[in-house]
């Protein structure tokens, strides 16, 4: 079989980056190692930022995302018992996140690809990647007991941080920053209004929380719990117990509790690979970056990675340039660098980390207040949050 792009995984950046692929002309076939499913079962990212809903659009999948999905403006802080709110809108010239689940996106876009009838192979085994240091890359992949080649021009490694194309790269041409934390996020959805309109990121004495939504009748809550806990030890009881005593009184008097239908802990860490390209193969997304949730930044990055990528190959196939595919990794890394850098500031204020003692919670509350009482502090949040404009510092 032989195609123009081969695209490792059915995630978000695989997927949008097929669909955008296909919009320009350009054929491609996407290797999914688990089944849709499976993808579809995976509860993760929930905001929105204008570059990833523009880009949503560009796909012609946005539909039901602005029919469903919830524009926000502000977000509220909350620490040492006081909420303050960030308002996003005002302090960025009128630049709002929205409110839509990566579930729901990955939905539309399974949807989109399938009604074109392009091609996903889904429980595609030993996905191997070859050749893709001359001109001639190609991939093979195991179903049904056969092995299938691929010939193509590029591969696209969207297949996450657990990916096999990351891996492949040649170590010597490879360099990998990361910091793992000391905690990880306890995360539930539920079936119950949201305790506020807009989303609460709390800084309290029992570690961190999240209020969180998916729309006006379903909430997502996370909490900081230590690496250790396990899962299936924290009853809907305990959690809502636990969530109740890091809110402000007023919080907890509008919280509505119910049985939660997803439960998991998700780990903490933030990591870089450089480059993001290795000769005919180009990482995007989670493949080659991590972000800590607490800035809403991964799946936001992964849609710039995605249209970085899919800009330059057009350019490749429709003005024979290879400008756009040369600048890829360095256009990327910018933007990462930036989003990594407020995850990581966002995280480390917000957390409560084991081997601090009582006098960074106090670095914390002083530096929560001064942000809340400055302009400028509040709109290094504000336009960090809703994400920067895709020029910014050149
Ligand atoms: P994905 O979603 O991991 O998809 C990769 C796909 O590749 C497949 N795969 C393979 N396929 C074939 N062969 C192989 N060898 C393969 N190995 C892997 C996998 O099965 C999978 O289907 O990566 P992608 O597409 O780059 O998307 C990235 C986003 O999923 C991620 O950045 C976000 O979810 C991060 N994130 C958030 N991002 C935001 O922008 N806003 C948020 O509010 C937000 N909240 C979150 C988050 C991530 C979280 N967790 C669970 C880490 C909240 C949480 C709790
Ligand atoms: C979510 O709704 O899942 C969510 C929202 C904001 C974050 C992280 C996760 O910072």
């Amino acid at each position: 079989m032989r195609t123009q792009v081969a695209i490792i995984g059915a995630g978000p950046s695989g997927l949008l980056l097929g669909q955008l692929l296909h919009k320009a002309g350009i054929d491609n076939i996407i290797l999914e190692r688990q089944t849709g499913e499976h993808v579809l079962g995976r509860v993760r990212a929930g905001v929105l930022e204008q570059v990833c809903i523009d880009l949503l659009d560009e796909a012609g999948v946005g539909e039901r995302m602005h029919k469903e999905g919830l524009v926000h403006s502000g977000i509220e802080m909350l620490f040492d018992g006081q909420r303050h709110r960030v308002d996003m809108n005002k302090l960025t010239g009128g630049k709002n996140v929205m409110v839509y689940g990566q579930t729901e996106v990955t939905h539309d876009l399974m949807n989109a690809r399938q009604a074109e009838g392009l091609p996903t192979v889904y429980e595609a085994h030993n996905v191997k990647v070859h050749d893709f240091d001359t001109t001639r890359p190609r991939v093979t992949y195991e179903k049904n007991g056969q092995t299938h080649p691929i010939e193509c021009d590029f591969i696209a490694g969207c297949d996450g941080f657990h990916g096999v194309c990351r891996a492949s790269a040649p170590r010597s041409a490879i360099s990998e920053y990361e910091k793992v934390y000391p905690f990880g996020w306890l995360g539930i959805l539920a079936d119950t209004p949201p305790v506020c309109e807009e989303l609460i990121y709390v800084n309290s004495p029992r570690g961190f929380a999240l209020c969180s939504q998916r729309s006006k009748t379903r909430s997502r809550y996370y909490l900081q719990v230590p690496l250790t806990d396990k899962v299936e030890e924290w009853t809907d009881e305990a959690f809502w117990q636990e969530l109740r005593l890091r809110l402000d009184d007023e919080a907890r008097e509008h919280l509505v509790t119910g049985p939660s239908f997803e439960k998991s802990i998700a780990p903490l860490r933030s990591f870089v690979t450089e480059p993001m390209r290795f000769g005919r193969m180009f990482l995007a997304g989670d493949a080659c970056h991590i972000v800590p949730p607490t800035g809403a930044k991964g799946l936001n990055l992964a849609a710039t990675d995605v249209k970085y990528l899919s800009s330059a190959m057009i350019e490749f196939y429709q003005e024979k340039s290879e400008a756009g595919i040369d600048t890829y990794s360095q256009r990327c890394l910018g933007r990462v660098w930036r989003a990594e850098r407020f995850s990581w500031w966002f995280t480390s204020l917000m957390h409560r980390f084991p081997d601090d003692g009582a006098i960074v919670a106090k670095f914390q509350h002083a530096e929560l207040d001064y942000l809340m009482h400055s302009e400028s502090g509040q709109r290094m949040i504000a336009e960090n949050y809703v994400g920067l404009p895709l020029d910014f510092g050149s």
